[in-house]
């Protein structure tokens, strides 16, 4: 597929005064902080930037709450490093096995796991840390010259600290096969919680089918930014794409195409639960979303019962949609829906299961509520919580359920209304966080009813502020909405990813005073040998001051 990687239009091909400095300062071999200024006591002149060599503590994505750098001293990765865990965690030893597994290609060392004491040149997870100080999720990494530790309340917070650690550590770390080292990480300390709780990304597997090898290579590259759940759209107008036993055709016939008429494809229960499985071994839940009333032509297509008429409708492979809806009046539909969300809900062990609910315009506003005033209850028979697109709010679901915003603007009273009755708001607002959206308008591929987006626009607002009166206590969190109309492989989802989701990884996590497009442009930069590395198809914006 044909497609714009840079912005040529305007391209003059000269570099911001800045970054010219910059770049004119290291190859003088001098030190540059392209850093805002005076954060967590740092001066310009002690944060020092990476070289070929060592990586800056202040080099990482997303920001971490407080780095303190040492100068001169590193810790020392050697052939004789092992990975010491605490002793009765076996989540903290799946932990040590992941960074094991993670180091080992690069180095060729063995990282012997759970010695008895730690020795020097270790790397020690320890489940020892501050509740108050680091909250569930967060870590604190001490790197002195003999011995690297991660300290943390929980599982999930040591998991966090080792995705910091890969950073830390010259980007060939990151590569498949054997490389020279040496393996050194700057001496000092890093604190780190994140801001919100969910930290996510949605991909859409309906409009292209992705296979459960290219959804997993997408879940390690999610799960290095602090990513901790992935929505997956499973179905829509154009494809049914998760196996339900009771009943068979909504995959053998609706999951039978794609948009563009592709030959689709669906998962087996046995391939989702291998996602659900390798998610959750990197942190990540799996948030399933059946799309409802609208969104339906695969499943009408592949069941005439459940149209109004009785007749199916063809499939369908085009991008148009809002023509689709589920018969309201019929008890069948209800029964359908019920054994869907028993299938969905057994298959993922998350707390929420999004019912979709956007955009059903075939669907009147009276049925819209009588619809969801039947089928939110059976969310719950079936032990999950409900989360659904903003135009669900109006139908007052119960408090328990989130809510997640997707419109273009800065307010929405429905959403207001339902953030001062109780329900948590999930912010992905289209015009920021929608990575579907071209770059600009030279990008070939991508849609662009909300954008172009550029990665400064995907990353200048405050997730916390954004919305006219909704509080930060309201917000869960941000997610990064991955729509396939026009993706059809993972080169594809990366060039629209990267650097975008990095940038909402970083909404999420990262604590507000540290929110800085300039510090951020540059950490971002840094991050591409890494990606190159890793084989990931970024986009070379030229917003970002590439190496
Ligand atoms: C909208 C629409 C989707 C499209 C997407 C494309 C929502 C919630 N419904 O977002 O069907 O795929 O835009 O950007």
């Amino acid at each position: 597929m044909k497609r714009t990687r840079e912005a040529p239009r305007n391209s003059r091909g000269l570099l911001p005064a800045a970054l010219a400095l910059a770049t004119s300062a290291m190859l003088a071999g001098g030190t540059v902080s392209v850093a805002s200024p005076q954060q967590d006591g740092a001066t310009p002149d002690n944060r020092r930037a990476s070289t070929g060599n060592t990586v800056s503590l202040h080099d990482v994505i997303p920001a971490p709450t407080s780095v303190r750098e040492e100068s001169g001293k590193k810790f020392h990765i050697r052939w004789n490093t092992g990975i010491h865990t605490p002793a009765g965690s076996p989540e903290a030893e799946e932990v040590a096995h992941h960074l094991q597994r993670q180091l080992r290609p690069s180095t060729g060392y063995g990282f012997l796991i759970n010695r008895d004491q730690p020795g020097s040149n270790d790397i020690v997870l320890r489940l020892d840390g501050s509740r108050d100080r680091l909250g569930d999720s967060g870590y604190r990494m001490d790197i002195e010259r003999d011995r690297l530790t991660i300290h943390a309340t929980a599982p999930d917070g040591l998991f966090y600290g080792v995705q910091t650690l890969r950073q830390l550590l010259p980007a060939k770390a990151e590569s498949d096969s054997p490389r020279h080292g040496p393996w050194k990480v700057r001496t000092g300390e890093i604190v780190d919680k994140p801001r919100f709780e969910r930290r996510s990304a949605m991909l859409d597997v309906a409009r292209h089918f992705f296979e459960v090898g290219q959804v997993k290579t997408y879940i390690d590259q999610l799960a290095q930014y602090k990513i901790n759940y992935l929505h997956m759209h499973l179905s829509d107008d154009q494809g049914w794409r998760i196996q339900i036993d009771s009943w068979p055709r909504l995959t053998t016939h609706g999951g039978s195409t794609e948009v563009g008429g592709g030959e689709g494809g669906y998962y087996t229960k046995r391939e989702f639960a291998e996602i659900v499985r390798y998610a959750s071994a990197r942190n990540i839940t799996i948030v399933p979303e059946i799309d409802m009333p609208g969104h339906t032509n695969a499943a009408l297509a592949s069941y005439a019962e459940l149209n109004c008429d009785g007749k199916a409708p063809e499939l369908y492979t085009g991008i148009e949609v809002g023509f689709s809806s589920l018969c309201i009046d019929k008890d069948i539909t209800y029964r359908f829906v019920d054994d869907v969300i028993r299938e969905v809900a057994a298959m993922t062990p998350g707390e929420y299961l999004h019912i979709g609910g956007d955009e059903a315009h075939a669907t009147t506003d009276e049925d819209y509520r009588k619809f969801m005033s039947k089928v939110l209850p059976l969310v719950e028979k079936h032990g999950k919580t409900a989360l659904g697109w903003h135009e669900y709010a109006k139908t007052d679901p119960p408090e328990s359920a989130m809510v997640q915003y997707w419109g273009t603007t800065n307010s929405n009273a429905e959403v207001a209304e339902a953030a001062a009755r109780g329900n948590d708001i999930l912010l992905s607002p289209a015009h920021k966080s929608y990575v579907d959206q071209k770059y600009n308008e030279d990008t070939e591929l991508g849609l662009d009813w909300a954008g172009p987006t550029t990665v400064r626009e995907a990353y200048d607002w405050n997730p916390g502020s954004f919305m006219e009166s909704v509080p930060e206590s309201s917000i869960a969190g941000v997610e990064a909405a991955l729509w396939s109309e026009t993706v059809t492989n993972s080169d594809e989802i990366e060039f629209l990813a990267f650097p975008r989701m990095p940038a909402i990884a970083e909404l999420g996590w990262s604590a507000s005073d540290k929110l800085d497009w300039s510090s951020f442009r540059q950490r971002v930069a840094d991050q591409a040998p890494r990606w190159e590395e890793q084989g990931i198809d970024f986009y070379r914006s030229e917003q970002i001051p590439w190496p």
